[in-house]
Formats: structure tokens, sequence, C-alpha cells
């Protein structure tokens, strides 16, 4: 990330820029850090960036502020989530003595609900500084920076299914994100099932640093990744769904098992999350190919094929609480966007 000095203020262009970026389902789940100051992750992930789910953030440095101004959906936040953004905001500058900017961001979708608001979040507003700043990052370099906002925000940068790599060195500059494939590479689905709007109490980075710090498994989580980082690339170069399907299971199982058997245990699902997952194993039991997988919230994600969407969407609307369903299809890359084309939610 050497290229992020750009303190000097001719570089801050203060008219507005507008950025959209996608949220993003890891099929084999990042969770851990190796370094918590540098946010590098203990383990690669590769995900699938969803259509359906984008944060669109407007970003503007003005010299008449003296502290950043942050909202989302319409609403001012200060505390911790300010300090997140301004925090970002200094990393991109390469230094605190910067202009304050106004960032104003809205979901489609809810936050802090295991629905990974900080992986479109933090997509989005990177691009924006990035194009803000004049930093001129390549993708990869991009995806470092986001990382450095939000680990899981690295794979929004593109499109399609993307990895990021596990680094070996201390300074991140490995920790970056790749695609693997773009959005029109094969046409599946992904049903997010919203079983609870209420924000988690644990967050995702204090789950990850509990766990490291108390789960008895947590050394062989970090051995076993490279195998299914192996077969999952190999599972969607080839269009195995079944094996698409049988791994993500698997590295959702893995990493929810890890974070349970932490002290004390970490457990994001409620009943609602639990019934889906049988409801899902009986339709396949029945011959439809639908999947499971869970990140830090009660969601459940399905993994399915575009002609079994309408019969599990009703089979799942069955299980009390289940309050709606998102249907998402391969998304694209982050992206600046004109006033013409920004999406009004
Ligand atoms: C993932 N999750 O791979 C995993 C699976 C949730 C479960 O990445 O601490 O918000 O900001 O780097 O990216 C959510 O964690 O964590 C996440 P930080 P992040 O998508």
């Amino acid at each position: 990330m050497e290229n992020l000095n750009h303190s000097d203020i001719e570089d801050f262009k203060f008219e507005p820029v507008t950025t959209v970026a996608h949220s993003n389902i890891a099929l084999i789940k990042y969770w851990g850090k190796r370094s918590v100051q540098m946010n590098l992750p203990a383990v690669g992930s590769i995900s699938l960036t969803l259509d359906a789910l984008h944060t669109q953030t407007t970003l503007q440095f003005d010299e008449s502020l003296d502290q950043d101004v942050f909202s989302l959906n319409e609403k001012e936040f200060g505390g911790k989530e300010l300090k997140r953004i301004s925090d970002f905001l200094d990393l991109g500058a390469a230094t605190k003595d910067r202009p304050k900017a106004r960032i104003n961001s809205r979901n489609n979708f809810p936050t802090g609900a295991g629905l990974a608001s900080s992986a479109s979040g933090f997509a989005a507003l990177a691009l924006a500084v990035n194009d803000r700043l004049g930093l001129n990052l390549n993708d990869e370099s991009l995806s470092a920076f986001a990382r450095m906002g939000s680990g899981s925000a690295a794979r929004s940068i593109y499109g399609g299914f993307a990895e990021m790599k596990l680094g070996s060195k201390e300074d991140g500059s490995e920790d970056i994100a790749v695609q693997l494939y773009g959005e029109s590479h094969w046409d599946i689905r992904l049903l997010v099932v919203v079983t609870s709007t209420e924000k988690k109490k644990l967050g995702s980075t204090e789950g990850m640093n509990r766990t490291a710090q108390s789960a008895p498994y947590y050394k062989e989580w970090i051995s076993s990744q490279s195998s299914d980082l192996d077969e999952m690339r190999n599972a969607i170069s080839a269009k195995d769904f079944e094996k698409v399907g049988e791994l993500t299971e698997h590295s959702c199982f893995k990493m929810h098992g890890l974070a349970m058997s932490a002290r004390p245990p970490i457990l994001y699902w409620n009943a609602a999350t639990t019934e889906t997952i049988h409801k899902v194993w009986k339709l396949r039991q029945s011959g439809i190919p639908a999947y499971v997988t869970i990140d830090a919230g009660p969601q459940v994600k399905i993994l399915c094929l575009p002609d079994s969407v309408d019969e599990i969407k009703k089979a799942v609307f069955e299980v009390d609480d289940v309050e709606h369903i998102i249907e998402a299809k391969p998304g694209p890359a982050a992206k600046i966007v004109t006033p013409e084309n920004e999406i009004i939610a």
C-alpha cells in the first residue's frame, strides 16, 4: 500500500462523488485475523458478489467542516461508527490532518444483521476515496485498501466470484482480493432468508477475536482452509453445483462450530435459522439442489439454481418468523455512478 501516500491538499477533489458497491456472500468463509492492527485475515476466502444488495455512498470533502459527518440511511452516526469511517479516510489520505468530509451512505438492506453491510460499505467508500484523492489504485490495491476497513469488503470490489488471498508478508501487501470469474460465468441464485432485522449483539470483529483467543479448534480451522479453497476454485470452474453447495455448507458449519466452541460461546442463530436449515435439507432430500450458508447473524442464505427458486421460497415461507426473502444473482463490480444513474432506494 505504499502508494497510499497522497496527503497534499491539491490531491483532494472537493466536488462530490457517488459510488455503488454490492454485498457478497462468502462460500468459503473468512473468520479470524492474523493481525488485528492491519486487519489481515487468518485465512483466505471465496465469495459471490450479489446484485440485489448494495450500498450507495456519496463522499464530499469540505474545508468548512471541522469533523467528518457520516450518515447511513439518512441517520447521522457519531461514536465508534464515525471513528471507523474517519480512520479509514485518514488511511487513504495518509494523514489525520486532512480536509474533513461528508459521507452519505444508503443500504438497500438491513444493516448490522449479518447481511455484510460493512463489505459493500467499505468497498463503496474505498472506491470513492480512491477517486477523490486521485490515488489511482488498481483493483488489487483497491481491494487491499477496502480490506483495511473490513475484511469482507476486499471481495466486493469485484463482480462475480472473488477470492481473498492469504498473504504471508507482515506488511499485508499480499493480502489482496482477485476476481476468479465475472458475473456472467454462471447463472446461480442466492436467496437471503431474513429471520430477524434486529442489530446483532456481537459484531464480527469481536466474534473473530474471541474465537481466535479461546476456540480449541482454531489451529485446525486455519490449517484446513487451503484445501477447501482449492476444491472450491475447481468446483466453480467446473460449474459443479453439488460440489460448490457441499463445500459451501461445510465451510459454514465449520465456521459456526468453531465460533460455538469459543468461551463464552458465540451463537448467531435463532430458532427460525435452525428451522430453515432443516427445511432446506428436507427439500434436498426430495431432489431439489439447495444448500445453506450463514454469516455472523441469523439470516440463512440458500444457494440454488434458477428453476428451483419458486419452490424453495414457498417452502421456506412456511417457517415461523421468516420475514422476507431477497433473491440475488451474481452481481457486478463496485463502480462510480453519475448523478443521473444514482439509485434512489
Ligand atoms: C465472510 N464474515 O467471509 C465472513 C463469514 C462473516 C462470516 O467477513 O472485522 O465485517 O470488518 O474484517 O468483514 C464479516 O466480517 O469483519 C465476515 P472485519 P467483516 O464474509
